[in-house]
């Protein structure tokens, strides 16, 4: 295969689909994945159109034999694997300590660390026998600073902020370079996720100022992968104008800019 090839896990929307499209548009083939089977049919598809070679397959990274299975048995020329993106996370609830819910905690330390770790495991040797490779983690606003209640969230991007560095410690020797993406907030399904399907809550979080859009992040992303291979973005922090920290929105205020 001449194009190169990217891995966007969590594919199935917000940031992820809108990096691949991106990718597609900027020459990439795409290996995409998620556990919603119905949506990534429709991601190939948008994918397909805009020229992109591309490989589904239905994934839950919190499961790791499935992750093991999902890589080794990648077509050789699909082994080939230029850019990763560990975008596969979610938030899961927003309480107290005292009355966390440890499904929730398990749920995203599986998801946000030990998914991310499983998938980076498989890929990194496929990197290291190229001698080439770029990986890119989604960390977050939540992994340099805390917000009340964002607890256990900002401790999963905590952790990925340190594993990014590790990486990039580790691989720079081999060629490889390793970017952290930490947003601000971002109109997706996160909040939809995070507040379990409550539409009027998730909604709540964007009102009365403009929050940042998945295209936003994914035009930084290809921004970072296409700089001289001499140069590596360690970290982008990517913030809404009206949030100049975690937890702190600025709403309804006609000082601060709007695009439109
Ligand atoms: P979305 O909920 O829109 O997308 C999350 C993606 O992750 C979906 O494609 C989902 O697919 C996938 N995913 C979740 N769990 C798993 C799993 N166990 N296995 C495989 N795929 C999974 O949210 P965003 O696009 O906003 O989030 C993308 C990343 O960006 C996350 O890591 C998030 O923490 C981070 N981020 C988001 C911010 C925001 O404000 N939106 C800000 C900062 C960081 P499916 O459900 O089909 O499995
Ligand atoms: C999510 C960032 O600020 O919306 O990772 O909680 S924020």
């Amino acid at each position: 295969m001449t194009s190169k090839i990217a891995l966007v896990t969590g594919a199935t929307s917000g940031i992820g689909r809108a990096t691949a499209n991106q990718l597609a548009k900027a020459g990439y083939n795409l290996i995409i994945c998620g556990r919603r089977a119905d949506k990534i049919i429709d991601v190939s598809d948008e994918l397909s159109a805009l020229g992109a070679k591309v490989l589904t397959k239905v994934v839950d990274i919190r499961n790791r034999s499935e992750v093991e299975s999902f890589i080794n048995s990648l077509p050789e020329e699909w082994k080939n694997i230029d850019v990763l993106v560990n975008n596969a996370g979610l938030a899961a609830g927003l309480n107290n300590f005292a009355e966390g819910n440890l499904d929730d905690w398990d749920e995203m330390i599986d998801t946000n660390i030990k998914g991310l770790l499983y998938v980076s495991r498989m890929v990194m040797p496929l990197m290291l026998a190229n001698k080439k490779g770029h990986i890119i983690n989604l960390g977050s606003i939540a992994g340099k600073e805390i917000y009340p209640n964002g607890n256990v969230y900002c401790g999963t991007k905590h952790a990925v902020d340190a594993l990014t560095k590790s990486m990039r410690r580790e691989l720079a020797e081999h060629g490889i370079r390793v970017t952290g993406i930490h947003p601000g907030a971002v109109e997706t399904e996160f909040s939809l996720v995070r507040f379990k399907g409550d539409e009027e809550k998730a909604a709540k979080v964007y009102e009365g100022f403009e929050n940042l859009v998945a295209d936003d992040i994914a035009e930084a992303i290809l921004w970072c992968i296409s700089r001289k291979p001499n140069v590596t973005i360690n970290d982008l922090v990517i913030m809404p104008t009206a949030q100049p920290a975690a937890g702190l929105i600025i709403r309804g205020n006609g000082n601060v800019p709007m695009s439109k």
